[in-house]
Parts: structure tokens; C-alpha cells; sequence
């Protein structure tokens, strides 16, 4: 598959004319060539998009933008198994979660934003002897730059508002996962998005996403990524005073108390610890059990761990596909060493699952639960963005909070109590921006979506987004 950048409506190579292939990581097979460009192809995506504002992009109205975005997520929505099977070769997760879950929330994003501006009002301040009006206004060109976890549903949730804002987009997706982004291309063009309104430029983050980020005439950054390198993107944007949306890493705590439901939250732990191979920043990576209910926690979730199914991505028995690169395996087995190192038992996993032909070539890893280790130690700190979770027990409700709060990410966390009390007062005492409880990744699109500490910078979502994209200006006319 040869996959182009969009630029001005036009799908071009890179300027360099070199690729970069994309290897679908459950057979370690060469799927896609990829543009390898530079900042070269990033000027060029951003005059294209500064000549869609110039143009009739510029001067939509909000009902033509709106209606663009549920003609995107119609045509989302008419693609959906292509775009799930896609997705799934892609990222190696199994076709039935990137049906189920990747593409309904990609047409959700854009049926949800095309909502969010058609009811979305500024205000008007009224003094003795004059009033004062706001007007909101898009910030520009904006760069939406994205990772490989979740490719369409994260680039439809930030492309969503930013068009339905009115600005102009250039999306960089990650070089790992380029083909559902590049799949949107097709449809915004199918769909009639005036050229220049989306541009797309593939290639190595370091390329194309720094000459993004250090682009003058890019007004704003929407990242999603690890921390490390929100925080080169944060520091970079900061040279020319951009807008930046920080969406980064993780290590959020399950907290499970000895009252709560257990079936419920059992279920509830395996899918917030191991959803999409464990590789969701909301993952629940350290599981906090109160003492008197450990042992039985432990054995029963090992065991439910232990049956889950590993292997083709196709198959609807699949539990888990494979991970999202052999070289990211190779990472999370390297944290699974640590574990060891540090003194860790592993119940369950730990190592990687016998597969035929072609899938025993993937990037397989069995779900791994981790014991004994102290919640301090680097395996249970560290952000590891893969199936591996450590378990954990406390003895008081302030022991809890503390454990959860000792790491130095703050996104999110999930709670399983019967006690309404002790549900509001850890909820309030997480330094998270997200809690859940008795519940795990229940998403309503109006909420804030983000983190504190080094899980990042702003909020996404709702009014959240349509505020980030954009900027409001007051005038005051004297009466
Ligand atoms: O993220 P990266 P990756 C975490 C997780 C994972 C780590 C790395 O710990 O192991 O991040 O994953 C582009 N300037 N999360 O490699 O490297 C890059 O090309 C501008 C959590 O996906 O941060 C890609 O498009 N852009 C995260 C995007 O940034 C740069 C989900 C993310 O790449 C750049 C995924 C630079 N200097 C990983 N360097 C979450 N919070 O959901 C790279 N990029």
C-alpha cells in the first residue's frame, strides 16, 4: 500500500522522495510505505492550509462546518468494517475492538463537535453606558500530532473541533500507525472539505513533528503522546508562543477496597488493565487491594488473566492482539525483567504465547500480572504501556490515596467501593484529572478529558475543546 501526504488537496510524496515502511506488527510484515518527510513537506502543508483560510475556508460558516463534520462521520460510518480491519493491521489490536470501540468513537467525535459548535454561544457583558461583545474566533493553522494507540480515535477527536472551529489543519500522525489517518484524508476530500482545509504529513516525529511544532505560522499544538516528548513539543512551542494541548503518559492506580462488588470489579479490573494490549494511557497499570480481601483478589484475577486468549487479531476468541511494534514488546519485556530484578513474582504471563505461522512472527505478549513488589520500586512508577500490572495491598484509605499519589503522572484512576462516602472522599483526594468509579473509561464527550503532574497540560472534550481551538476577542461599544 502506497500511502501520500495530502497537502493543498493534492496527495504528494515527500520532497526527499524516501519512504518508511509500515510494518503491521501481528505477522511482522511490510504493510504500507510511508512518505519520509521533512520540514520541507510541513511548509508546504502550512501555506496550503493559510490558503484555505484565505479562501472560502476562511469565510464558512458554522452550519457548513458542521454539516462537513457529519458528512465525515457519515462516511466513517459507511466505511466502518474497512476502516476497523485497517486499524486492527495497523496496530495489531483485534478487529472486533477497533469495531467496536476505534471507529464508532471516530463517527462519534465528529457527529458530537459538528453538535458542539451549532449550539455554542459567546457572551455579552452590559455596562450603564456601553456593551461589550465577544467574538470567538479559530486560532489558524493548527497541528494536531498524534500517537499509536488509538490512530482514528484520537486524530478524529482533535481534527473534529479543530474544523468544526474553523481552522485548518496539519495532522502528523504517529509513523507507526499512518493508515486510518491517511483513510481520513480520503474522506474529508470524498466529502467535499475544501482543499487546504486538512493537510497530512506522515514521517518521523523528530522530522516533521518538531518542524511542526516549530512552525511560526502555527497558532496552536494539540499533542498526544509519551511524556517525554510532550515535553521537547511543550518547549519547543514555547519559542513562538503557541497554544498547546499536552495529552501525555500515565500510571494510573486501580484502587479496590474489601466492601466493594467483587464480580463487578474484577471484570472491571481485566478490562482496565489489559484493554487494547494495556496500551490506553487510561490503563490501570497498579491494582491497590485492601489487605483482607488481597489473597482472594489476586487468585481470582490471575486465574481470569491467565484464560484470557492471545493471537490472531482476527479471530472474535482473541482477547488480546499483538502488541503495536516488536520493538515496543521488546520494551514492555524489558520491564518485565526489572519486575524480576526487583524482586517481583510473576502470576501470570510474563512471557510470549506459542502461535502458528504467520502470527508466531507478531508481537505477541501474554498478559502479565506482577506480585510482591513494593509500590515504590520502578516497575510500579514507571509508565510501562503495555500488559503488564502490578499488585499492590493497603491497609488504610489514606494508605491508598498516598500510594496512588506517589508517582509522578496524574491522569487517571478508577475506585471500587460500595461506601458512597469513601467513594467521594478518594475521588477528591486522587491527584488525577479523571476518576472513575465502580467503573472504568465511561466516556461522555462533554467532560474535561485530561491530566495533572506529568500526564500533561489542558483539557480536551466538549466546550473544553471548542475553547482550546479557538480564541475569543471582546469589543465594547459605548452606547
Ligand atoms: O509516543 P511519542 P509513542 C507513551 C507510552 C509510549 C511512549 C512512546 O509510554 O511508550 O509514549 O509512544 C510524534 N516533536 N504513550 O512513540 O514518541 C510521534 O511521531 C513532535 C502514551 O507513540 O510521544 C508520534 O506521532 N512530535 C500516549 C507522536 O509524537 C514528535 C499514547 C507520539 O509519539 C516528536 C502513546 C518531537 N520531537 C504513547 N517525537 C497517550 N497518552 O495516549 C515524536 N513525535
Amino acid at each position: 500500500m502506497e500511502v501520500t501526504n495530502l497537502i493543498g488537496g493534492e496527495r504528494v510524496a515527500a520532497q526527499s522522495g524516501q519512504l518508511i515502511d509500515d510494518i503491521g506488527p501481528a505477522t511482522n510484515e511490510v504493510i504500507a510505505r510511508i512518505p519520509d518527510s521533512d520540514a520541507p513537506d510541513v511548509d508546504a502543508a502550512v501555506k496550503a492550509a493559510k490558503a484555505a483560510l484565505a479562501g472560502n475556508w476562511g469565510s464558512s460558516s458554522v452550519a457548513e462546518r458542521a454539516d462537513l463534520c457529519d458528512a465525515i462521520a457519515d462516511r466513517i460510518e459507511s466505511r466502518l468494517d474497512e476502516l476497523a480491519e485497517l486499524e486492527s493491521r495497523d496496530t495489531g489490536k483485534p478487529v472486533w475492538l477497533a469495531r467496536s470501540v476505534d471507529i464508532p468513537r471516530a463517527v462519534s467525535n465528529f457527529r458530537f463537535f459538528a453538535g458542539a459548535v451549532r449550539h455554542d454561544a459567546t457572551a455579552m457583558h452590559e455596562m450603564a453606558d456601553a456593551i461589550n461583545y465577544t467574538v470567538r474566533r479559530p486560532l489558524g493553522v493548527v497541528g494536531l500530532i498524534t500517537p499509536w494507540n488509538l490512530p482514528l480515535y484520537l486524530l478524529s477527536w482533535k481534527t473534529a473541533p479543530a474544523l468544526a472551529t474553523g481552522n485548518a489543519v496539519v495532522a502528523k500522525p504517529s509513523e507507526i500507525t499512518p493508515l486510518t489517518a491517511s483513510a481520513l484524508g480520503d474522506i474529508i476530500t470524498e466529502v467535499g472539505g475544501p482543499a487546504g482545509a486538512f493537510n497530512l504529513v506522515h514521517g518521523y516525529g523528530h522530522k516533521v513533528g518538531q518542524a511542526l511544532v516549530a512552525h511560526p505560522e502555527v497558532a496552536g499544538i494539540s499533542f498526544t503522546g509519551g511524556t517525554a516528548t510532550g515535553a521537547r513539543v511543550g518547549a519547543t512551542a514555547a519559542a513562538t508562543f503557541k497554544k498547546v494541548s499536552l495529552e501525555l503518559g500515565g500510571k494510573n492506580s486501580t484502587v479496590i477496597f474489601a466492601d466493594c462488588d467483587f464480580e463487578a470489579t474484577l471484570a472491571g479490573t481485566v478490562r482496565a488493565s489489559f484493554a487494547n494490549q494495556g496500551q490506553v494511557c487510561l490503563c490501570g497499570s497498579r491494582i491497590l487491594v485492601e489487605r483482607p480481601l488481597y489473597d482472594s483478589f489476586v487468585t481470582a484475577f490471575t486465574e481470569r488473566v491467565s484464560q484470557m486468549q492471545v493471537g490472531d487479531p482476527a479471530s472474535s476468541t482473541s482477547n488480546m492482539g499483538s502488541l503495536v511494534s516488536a520493538d515496543h514488546r521488546q520494551k514492555v519485556e524489558g520491564y518485565i525483567a526489572l519486575a524480576r530484578q526487583e524482586g517481583g513474582t510473576i502470576a501470570t504471563g510474563g512471557v510470549r504465547p506459542e502461535l502458528p505461522e504467520p502470527f508466531s512472527r507478531g508481537a505477541f505478549l501474554r498478559p502479565t500480572v506482577v506480585t510482591g513488589l513494593p509500590e515504590t520500586c520502578r516497575t510500579a512508577t514507571e509508565e510501562i504501556f503495555g500488559p503488564v500490572v502490578t499488585v499492590h495491598a493497603f491497609d488504610t484509605e489514606a494508605d491508598a490515596v498516598r500510594i496512588a499519589n506517589d508517582v509522578q503522572y496524574g491522569l487517571a484512576a478508577s475506585v471500587w467501593t460500595r461506601d458512597l462516602g469513601r467513594a467521594h472522599r478518594v475521588a477528591a483526594a486522587l491527584d488525577t484529572g479523571m476518576v472513575w468509579v465502580n467503573t472504568w473509561l465511561k466516556r461522555d464527550l462533554r467532560v474535561p478529558f485530561g491530566g495533572v503532574k506529568a500526564s500533561g497540560v489542558g483539557r480536551e472534550g466538549g466546550k473544553y475543546s471548542l475553547s482550546f481551538y479557538t480564541q475569543d476577542k471582546n469589543i465594547c461599544i459605548q452606547l
